[in-house]
């Protein structure tokens, strides 16, 4: 693996457990890379480090720590990033004992938000995370800073001023910010309300660099893609046109054409912060009252049914239930398929057989779901063929094996 000359070099860390598949924690690491990459790291080399249990103090052992230090040393690296959560104080210890900067999965994720927020809104949720995620981790730099204060150690003494001043800081930010937030719902839902009537509000939802903002432009006209995870943050709302169920040949339907209005969201990750969740859960709202829910994965990705997993444990994050009758119509679209062989579709078509296969990028598929979204709109029904028992003479069909 090599790394451009410019940009700041990392190595890459993931702990694997007995019970952890190489493969599993590899593809993790390999995440973790992308992230790394979207975040302006170039990533020298990926380490897996087995251990039956971990550290309390130091996460990994000290001795793989050290051996991490000199490869460090070796490719000229500054930064170790662990696909582990991490505390404040494990932090520390990591960069006490290798002498390079530590930072966990949730705090690179952290970064990339932050260099991607753009909105008023956006920013706002971002900081109140990264606020919510540094609270605890004040304890680390406790100690270092009664270190400082001449090795005090009684209470009162110079570090714990100093963290009790911190910690009253950051929470009076935190307020404001949830202040902040909460006026900002209130808009969006005043303009959610003033949204015209009578066209379905639909989502797009899935983990991220699926697809998402590239399917909002095949059925909108608007949208940016970018080959990046987390281009987008900000829900975007566009309409879309959906034609009409409407055969010209025998005059059957409705000719007037259907819309919908189509919401683009942030992506979703394994592992993604719970303060991210939290502080997004405003943008969220947009999936969480949606009457429909378009699922947009990368099929052509091999862990895709893992990612389906994460998409579907984090709609039950943010309160969209996925059983009974609270759940909003979903429609799967299995995109990318134009990377996959016919034999890895087949098996895609067993696995999922009320998925659309899509390619959003050439605008395949989309016939598909511009039908799946009309149905949902109230009027008159699209033309059937009639069944067996409803024709004069009908028969039913013979059994296999009948002949
Ligand atoms: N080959 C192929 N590439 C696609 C397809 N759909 C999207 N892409 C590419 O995949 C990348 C990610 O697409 P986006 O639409 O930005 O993905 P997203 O889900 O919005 O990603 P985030 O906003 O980052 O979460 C872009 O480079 C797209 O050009 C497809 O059907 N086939
Ligand atoms: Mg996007």
């Amino acid at each position: 693996m090599t790394g451009s000359l410019e940009l700041p070099r990392c190595l890459l860390v993931a702990h694997q457990g007995p019970e952890d598949r190489e493969e599993f924690i590899e593809d993790h690491l390999e995440e973790l890379g992308e992230l790394a990459r979207s975040c302006g790291y170039s990533v020298m080399s990926r380490h897996r480090l087995k251990r039956s249990q971990v550290a309390s103090k130091t996460f990994y052992g000290s001795g793989q720590l050290e051996a991490l230090a000199s490869e460090a040393r070796r490719s000229g690296c500054m930064l170790l990033i662990c696909d582990d959560e991490l505390t404040g104080s494990q932090v520390n210890a990591i960069e006490k004992i290798t002498g390079l900067k530590c930072m966990d999965r949730t705090g690179l994720i952290l970064n990339i938000f932050e260099q991607r927020a753009q909105t008023r809104e956006a920013k706002a949720q971002v900081e109140l995370a990264r606020c919510e995620y540094e609270l605890p981790r004040l304890k680390g730099q406790w100690t270092h800073l009664e270190r400082q204060g001449g090795g005090v150690g009684l209470r009162g003494g110079p570090g714990e001023t100093q963290i009790e001043v911190d910690r009253r800081m950051l929470r009076t930010r935190i307020s404001q910010l949830k202040r902040e937030l909460e006026h900002l719902e209130t808009v969006r839902e005043t303009q959610r309300q003033g949204r015209p009537k009578g066209l379905p509000r639909v989502a797009l939802v899935g983990y991220t660099n699926a697809g998402k903002t590239t399917l909002l432009k095949a059925l909108t006209g608007e949208g940016e893609p970018q080959d990046l995870l987390f281009a987008t943050l900000d829900t975007t709302t566009r309409k879309a046109w959906l034609g009409a169920d409407f055969n010209p040949e025998t005059g059957e339907g409705d000719p007037t054409p259907k819309h919908a209005l189509v919401a683009d969201t942030v992506g979703f990750i394994r592992k993604l912060p719970h303060q991210l969740v939290a502080a997004f859960r405003s943008t969220l709202g947009e999936v969480r009252t949606a009457d429909a829910l378009l699922v947009v994965a990368d099929a052509s990705h091999p862990e895709v049914e893992d990612h389906l997993k994460v998409v579907g444990q984090t709609l039950r994050e943010i309160g969209c239930m996925d059983d009974g009758d609270l759940a909003q119509p979903r429609l799967l679209v299995l995109n990318q398929i134009d990377k996959l062989p016919r034999p890895k579709r087949l098996d895609l078509k067993r696995r999922h057989p009320m998925a659309v296969h899509a390619v959003a990028v050439e605008g395949l598929g989309l016939d598909e779901i511009r039908e799946w979204l009309r149905e949902l709109i109230p009027g008159p029904m699209p033309a059937r063929a009639l069944e067996w028992w409803e024709l004069p003479n009908g028969q039913p069909p013979r059994a296999v094996g009948q002949e």
